[in-house]
């Protein structure tokens, strides 16, 4: 039950009451000071009424307002979280993984370069071939791909870097 309700309520029997009383009585209020204290009660009802509605109010915008929040996204991008390869950080012509999986639909794949010598990321299989920026040490180079259930190849396309080493399979399911 809302606390404006609960008021509203409250005020609805005062007022029944004082009817009710009223009318079996004659005499009511019974001079002066008795009519002061009910009008007194009426006003206090009827504020704490007013009251009970501002504050209900308040409260479902703030239900509503939360409510927004949360069908809101956080400042994500699209889609799922991106498949993310780091370069080996010893300088070795290696990915630190020979092997990622993924599942089928457009993914983003993200290289984090951690190495002395510039690197980048490509994709390669099932029709598809994509390579992102080289990029130098402290840069990501990314790729966005749309991916069907099979096996891809990702690489480093930078010159001799493959033939060192730098691939490794892309599982999608
Ligand atoms: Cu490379």
């Amino acid at each position: 039950m809302s606390p404006f309700f609960f008021a509203a309520l409250l005020f609805a029997l005062w007022a029944v009451v004082l009817t009710v009383v009223g009318l079996r009585h004659p005499a009511f209020p019974g001079g002066e000071g008795g009519a002061r204290i009910i009008a007194a009660l009426s006003f206090v009802l009827a504020g704490a009424g007013i009251a009970a509605a501002i504050v209900t109010g308040v409260e479902e915008e703030h239900k509503k307002e939360s409510e927004a929040r949360a069908e809101e996204p956080e400042a994500a991008p699209p889609g799922p979280r991106p498949i993310r390869v780091e370069v080996d950080p010893r300088g070795e012509l290696r990915f630190e993984r020979e092997r990622l999986e993924a599942t089928a639909g457009t993914q983003t794949v993200e290289l984090t370069n951690s190495a002395p010598l510039p690197h980048n990321i490509g994709v390669v299989g099932q029709g598809l071939d994509v390579v992102g920026p080289t990029v130098p040490r402290g840069g990501t180079s990314r790729v966005s791909v749309p991916l069907l259930p099979g096996r891809y190849t990702f690489y480093c396309s930078v010159l001799g870097h493959r033939e060192g080493g730098m691939e490794g399979t892309l599982v999608v399911r």
